[in-house]
């Protein structure tokens, strides 16, 4: 059967995929890809599972497969932006970038980078975990979570199979477990505000991360957050069409939109003077937090 001729877009953002993990969900990602022709794609870190590379790596056809996209879009014009993450931090050593760059001339690889959307919004793209203090200071209490996350997934693999319809998403149940120990983390990290902070101080108007395996738009005075989700529980992914609007995209949930003006004007320079306080910052990350159905860091 032929498929449908892809949806040209501007940007393409996905993060997560874990590839390399058993519960990365590969074939789903591989068909989500092909839906769109981007003119950027961003992989918002974590693409690869560096941490299974010794504790059971499941690499498959289908991962070659979404490579050889990966590289085939690249060779058709599209600027591929690696974010590094933690599970794929083998990316933040210089020798192994270098290396890695020769091969691939339209594939970039940084800690961040800054999106200029079609209006001219400056969006900081970065993974989120330099700015997990549980990450960063505890890892054997990070590598610790994600045993019990691992497990969890299991479970809720077994429990699909056995009981549940095709179509509904494998990872729905076991989510009570999953959320507590999600916010959790959320709460001892204080991740929102610190990476809001962060692209504050880099003259952004939002942030666009992944990490924590919770898709959001979240819309405050002062900036906006956006995360692209996960390709292990969620399937989602981040979309900025050609006439601006972002578009999260949730294979097992309705869609999430963010209309931007049309134009970033002066506002844009004085609420990010008036709106850094740290009362209003609370709120955004309070809301974002209601509108969350879960938020591991992984
Ligand atoms: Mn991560």
């Amino acid at each position: 059967m032929q498929r449908p001729a892809p949806t040209p877009v501007r940007t393409l953002l996905v993060s997560d995929v874990h590839l390399g993990s058993k519960h990365s969900r590969a074939e789903e990602f591989l068909a989500f890809l092909r839906e769109f022709q981007p003119d950027s794609l961003y992989l918002v870190g974590d693409f690869i599972d560096g941490w299974k590379i010794n504790t059971g790596w499941h690499w498959s056809s289908v991962c070659d497969d979404i490579v050889a996209h990966l590289i085939s879009l690249a060779q058709r014009g599209t600027k591929i932006h690696y974010v590094s993450g933690n599970h794929d931090a083998f990316l933040r050593n210089p020798a192994f970038r270098a290396g890695c760059l020769a091969t691939l001339p339209r594939f970039e690889v940084e800690d961040e980078f800054v999106l200029e959307t079609v209006a001219g919004w400056k969006f900081l793209v970065t993974h989120g975990d330099l700015f997990d203090c549980v990450e960063n200071n505890a890892q054997w209490l990070s590598k610790g979570t994600t045993t019990i996350y691992d497990a969890c997934l299991c479970l809720n693999r077994w429990y699909h199979k056995t009981w549940q319809h095709r179509d509904r998403n494998p990872h729905g149940v076991c989510s009570v477990l999953k959320d507590r120990v999600k916010r959790w983390i959320r709460f001892v990290s204080g991740f929102e505000s610190k990476i809001l902070n962060h692209a504050r101080q880099n003259d952004c108007d939002g942030v666009i991360c992944g990490h924590i395996h919770t898709p959001d738009i979240v819309k405050g005075n002062a900036m906006w957050y956006c995360n692209t989700g996960d390709w292990v529980e969620n399937c989602t992914g981040l979309v900025e069409r050609h006439d601006g609007q972002l578009h999260l995209v949730r294979r097992y949930d309705e869609d999430l939109f963010l209309r931007l003006p049309a134009q970033r004007g002066p506002m844009s320079r004085t609420f990010h003077e008036e709106a850094s306080t740290d009362t209003e910052e609370r709120e955004l990350v309070a809301a974002g937090a209601g509108t969350s159905s879960s938020g591991y860091a992984a």
